[in-house]
């Protein structure tokens, strides 16, 4: 129950008008704990209905992707792309292609971009898409093929103006390339519709870097800003060896931190003495996975079946990498009990709703993804200018300026929750801050 008769009013609504999806429900909710420091101060957001649309999708598209596989095999998935969001730019965000991706997810997905967009300071709305395909697996050919039946709809929806995807789980540089070529010939047009593209077609210099790099460049400012410190000799725990966990731990390897912890699919390593993150961000890089290895060629060093125990090892920062809905309310009071004091998502809402709640109640600090790992999507924005100018820019001109970005989000995410009376509250600064921008768009843009 929210404080403000509003806000439980739209929820209530969006509960019945979402059954069933308990991921997008969850990420409203958590937005709205934020709006409940706000709605009541600012009569204007319900007299212009403002949250009941920022909760609708302005369009979802959905359609067959027929192909063949390598037998010969006609197989059918469903594609997928949410526009949540054009107030304040193309709609901009990754695609999924994963067995697990439906509706309600790329929704929830949509939604949190809408407001991550915004906080970078970049002309971007939020979009989220996709497919319930699992690229594992499958021969190149069979992606090859996969994609170009998903662009032979998918052109239609896209645009440099209109909407900008990007990779995201499953749909990494391979994938981005058969669409970009096919959305090329089927247009007869070279413009940045992707973003992460290879360097050799308008891709960006530090793009692949950019989200790890950017959640180190955030955790760095709230040790700054909070405790007066910084990572060095810090005992800091990874989930996930993807994209984000890889270049995180690279990162916060090269900034002194004490890697002690890190996990992928299978399981999870643990080294109180610190791992050896060059072999991991090798094996990581080669196979995606590293854990059973690395305790095969580590002595001392055990294989602990199932990511998920990695959250009882004791840590000072816990940097969740992996998906949404990783940490619950247990794991939030094993990691406060056995001495964490920060959490940073690099993942989008790896922290369900209770134990974000229970992080901020209980004396944790917490950044939401939305803030924290904001990097990759801001560093897409750079690659959108750079396609738009013509010109490349040096891998250290990127990631300067992904540094910058970084520190400004940070600042108003914590300028706006002190503002509010919650100086540690980084969620609330971030929902809030994010979404006053994307309001005031919408307020000077009528009904539309
Ligand atoms: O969740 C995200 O911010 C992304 N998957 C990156 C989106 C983008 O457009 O680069």
């Amino acid at each position: 129950m929210y404080k403000s008769r509003y806000l439980n009013e739209v929820l209530e609504n969006v509960k019945a008008k979402n059954e069933g999806q308990k991921e997008f429900i969850s990420a409203v909710e958590e937005f709205f704990d934020s709006m409940d420091f706000l709605v009541e101060k600012d009569p204007n957001i319900e007299k212009n209905a403002i949250l009941e649309r920022l909760v609708v999708p302005e369009k979802v598209i959905t359609f067959r992707v027929p192909w063949v596989d390598d037998a010969g095999k006609i197989r059918v998935n469903t594609g997928y792309r949410v526009q949540f969001n054009s107030a304040i730019g193309p709609y901009k965000g990754g695609m999924r292609f994963d067995k697990s991706v439906n509706l309600s997810i790329l929704k929830f997905l949509g939604f949190e971009q809408t407001f991550k967009n915004s906080l970078t300071g970049l002309p971007m709305g939020g979009g989220k898409g996709g497919a319930d395909f699992d690229p594992r697996g499958k021969s190149d050919a069979e992606v090859m093929r996969f994609c170009q039946s998903f662009m032979a709809e998918f052109y239609r929806h896209i645009g440099p103006n209109t909407d900008v995807p990007a990779g995201d789980l499953g749909f990494g540089a391979r994938e981005i390339g058969y669409m970009f070529g096919y959305y090329k010939k089927l247009r007869n047009e070279f413009t940045g519709v992707f973003t992460g593209k290879g360097i050799s077609y308008g891709g960006s210099l530090g793009r692949p870097e950019a989200t790890g790099y950017g959640l180190l460049y955030f955790v760095a400012e709230m040790l700054k800003t909070f405790k007066n410190d910084d990572i060095k000799g810090k005992k800091v725990i990874i989930s996930g060896s993807g994209k984000v966990g890889g270049m995180a731990a690279q990162k916060a390897n090269e900034m002194g931190a004490n890697l002690v912890a890190m996990s992928d699919i299978d399981g999870y390593v643990y080294d109180p003495n610190g791992l050896d993150v060059p072999y991991i961000c090798e094996k990581a890089k080669q196979k995606g996975m590293f854990s059973k290895d690395y305790a095969k060629d580590h002595k001392g060093v055990e294989w602990h079946e199932g990511p998920h125990g990695m959250w009882s090892v004791p840590c000072d920062i816990a940097l969740p990498c992996a998906t949404q809905g990783e940490i619950h309310e247990d794991d939030a009071k094993l990691l406060k009990k056995n001495g964490c004091y920060m959490l940073v998502e690099g993942a989008n809402m790896p922290c369900d709703v209770e134990a974000i709640r229970y992080f901020n109640n209980n004396g944790v600090l917490f950044a939401p993804g939305k803030a924290s790992n904001a990097g990759g999507v801001a560093v897409s924005g750079l690659e959108m200018t750079q396609n738009a100018i013509h010109l490349p820019w040096t891998f250290e001109e990127v990631d300067e300026r992904l540094k910058q970005i970084m520190k400004d989000i940070f600042k108003k995410c914590y300028e706006t929750a002190v503002k509010f009376g919650q100086p540690t509250n980084i969620a609330l600064g971030a929902n809030i801050a994010g979404f006053l921008k994307v309001y005031d768009a919408m307020l000077a843009e009528g009904v539309c």
